[in-house]
């Protein structure tokens, strides 16, 4: 019998990362991640369970004004230089040939799922170019002019910034009318997948277990 995943859920390894985190212990964050990964948890569920759930915790501890700004910074940092560290996971298995551009669109500067997103396409094969945040309309149309990719995937965290993805949608619309977009990110918490129903070729994922998925599927059948 195989030997069963680790629970990233546990509690207190759950706890002994959170507050690692939130002192700025990134050679704690580390050993726990790692600790984890060689106990065959996945890169996707260290993602999700553990940095995710960490973000979001900080994010509401934020709200309450129990950590200051500057906290919040600093466990940013430290969750983006941990999926840095997994990038020679993330890379190790065999290309398929296909592209996607992804990035946030224009004023959203929440990129951390959007690169655990770029991660899961490379882990299931892709190349995956990776744009960041707050990416301009133009470049981000003119990029893809360049790359000619298979697919786009977009992120949106802040609810105020969907008219930015819908001006992005447009120009992508207007120059790929063809083009495969992904999009995703917690605005869509509070609505406007409505929005989305105005173009075709688009579909919306709400976490890397369904992205996943959602790849597979596109392997498997083109
Ligand atoms: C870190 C952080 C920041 C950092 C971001 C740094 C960085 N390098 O990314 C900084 C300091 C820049 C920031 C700024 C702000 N933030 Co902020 N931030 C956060 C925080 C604490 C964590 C974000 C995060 O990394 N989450 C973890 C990731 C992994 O989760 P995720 O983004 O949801 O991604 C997952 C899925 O959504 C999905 N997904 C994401 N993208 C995509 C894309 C595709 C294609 C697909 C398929 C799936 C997908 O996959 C991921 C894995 O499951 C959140 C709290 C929270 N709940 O997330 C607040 C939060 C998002 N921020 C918030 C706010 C208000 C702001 C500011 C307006 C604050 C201010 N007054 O300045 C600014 C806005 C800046 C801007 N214009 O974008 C609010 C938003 C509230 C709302 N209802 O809209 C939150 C929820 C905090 C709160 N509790 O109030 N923030």
């Amino acid at each position: 019998m195989s030997t069963p995943a680790i629970d990233t859920k546990d509690d207190l390894i759950y706890k002994q990362f959170l507050d690692a985190l939130i002192k700025g212990d990134r050679n704690q964050c580390s050993r726990v991640s790692n600790a984890l990964l060689e106990r065959q948890a996945s890169v996707q569920d260290i993602y999700e369970d553990l940095i995710r759930k960490a973000m979001y915790d900080i994010g509401e501890l934020w709200e309450q004004g129990k950590i200051s700004v500057a906290t919040e910074h600093m466990a940013s940092a430290i969750a983006e230089a941990l999926i840095n560290e997994f990038y020679v996971k993330v890379i190790a298995g065999q290309k398929i040939n296909q592209t996607v551009v992804v990035g946030c669109v224009e004023n959203e500067y929440h990129q951390i799922g959007i690169k655990m997103v770029a991660d899961i396409f490379e882990l299931n094969g892709w190349n995956a170019h990776f744009l960041g945040a707050n990416t301009p309309t133009r470049e981000f149309v003119q990029f893809v002019e360049e790359i000619q990719p298979d697919m786009v995937a977009l992120s949106l965290s802040l609810y105020f910034n969907l008219p930015y993805l819908e001006k992005m949608l447009q120009a992508i619309r207007e120059e790929f009318p063809e083009l495969f977009v992904l999009v995703g990110g917690q605005a869509f918490r509070h609505g406007g997948k409505e929005v989305l129903n105005a173009y075709r070729n688009i579909s919306y994922q709400p976490d890397l277990k369904s992205v996943e998925l959602f790849i597979k599927k596109i392997n498997n059948h083109g």
